[in-house]
């Protein structure tokens, strides 16, 4: 079970398997002056859990942005969570850390953040998600399913072992890559429950309404 605060001061319990659609605000494609408002875009259009994704950006940046960022997010609790860098969540009070399989392991993650919060790992086969989960990881995201130019350099895994990622792994799973309102009913009807949207939700015309739908898909 994951609490958290609301700034009303109700405690506001969430599982986060309760969580169907991920947002990331990547600094790849969007710029840092903007991210404050499609971070108030995706969660009017009912976006669950945000990541703050700076490949490449210097770690006092990330800080500001994530501080920026959690000034929002924390209105209405939707979890922020930052990529690669727990040592930001060590400075700002965020909710979690993701880690792909080339970063910190979850257990240096959780200690590097200095205190309990959310770790997701990323993995890219069975395999992965099993180790992630016996790892201690809260969430994964698994794919990436199809071809993304937001990572291209990896293979895409393909629908066919969503189902059995969830047979296999309790903890919830978030498919990725290059997911989008257009192919959103193959993933769910290949057993996603739970999805990451990242250029689809950052290029739309509008973020709420694309992330309303995909939110209506996923109920
Ligand atoms: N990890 C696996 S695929 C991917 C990440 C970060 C990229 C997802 O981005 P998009 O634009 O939704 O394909
Ligand atoms: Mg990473």
């Amino acid at each position: 079970m994951f609490r958290h605060s609301a700034p009303n001061g109700q405690l506001k319990m969430s599982t986060l398997s309760e969580y169907r659609l991920y947002g990331i605000i990547d600094l790849g494609y969007i710029d840092i002056s903007d991210c404050s408002r499609i971070a108030e875009q995706m969660i009017e259009g009912g976006v669950d859990l945000i990541q703050l994704r700076g490949k490449g950006k210097p770690i006092d940046e990330l800080v500001d942005l994530a501080a920026e960022i959690h000034q929002i997010t924390r209105r209405s609790a939707t979890p922020l969570v930052i990529n690669d860098h727990a040592e930001v969540a060590a400075r700002i009070p965020v909710e979690g850390v993701h880690v792909g399989q080339e970063d910190d392991s979850i257990l240096v993650a959780r200690q590097k953040a200095g205190r309990d919060l959310i770790v997701g790992r990323s993995t890219h086969s069975l395999a992965q998600a099993r180790v992630a989960e016996a790892e201690g990881a809260d969430y994964i995201g698994f794919g990436p399913i199809f071809a993304t130019p937001t990572k291209p350099d990896y293979k895409p895994i393909g629908l066919g072992d969503i189902k059995q990622a969830h047979l296999d792994v309790d903890i919830p799973i978030f498919c990725i890559g290059g997911i989008n309102i257009d192919n959103l009913q193959i993933v769910v009807d290949a057993g996603a429950k739970r999805v990451v949207m990242l250029s689809a939700l950052l290029n739309a015309h509008s973020i709420v309404d694309y992330a309303r739908c995909a939110t209506d898909m996923l109920a």
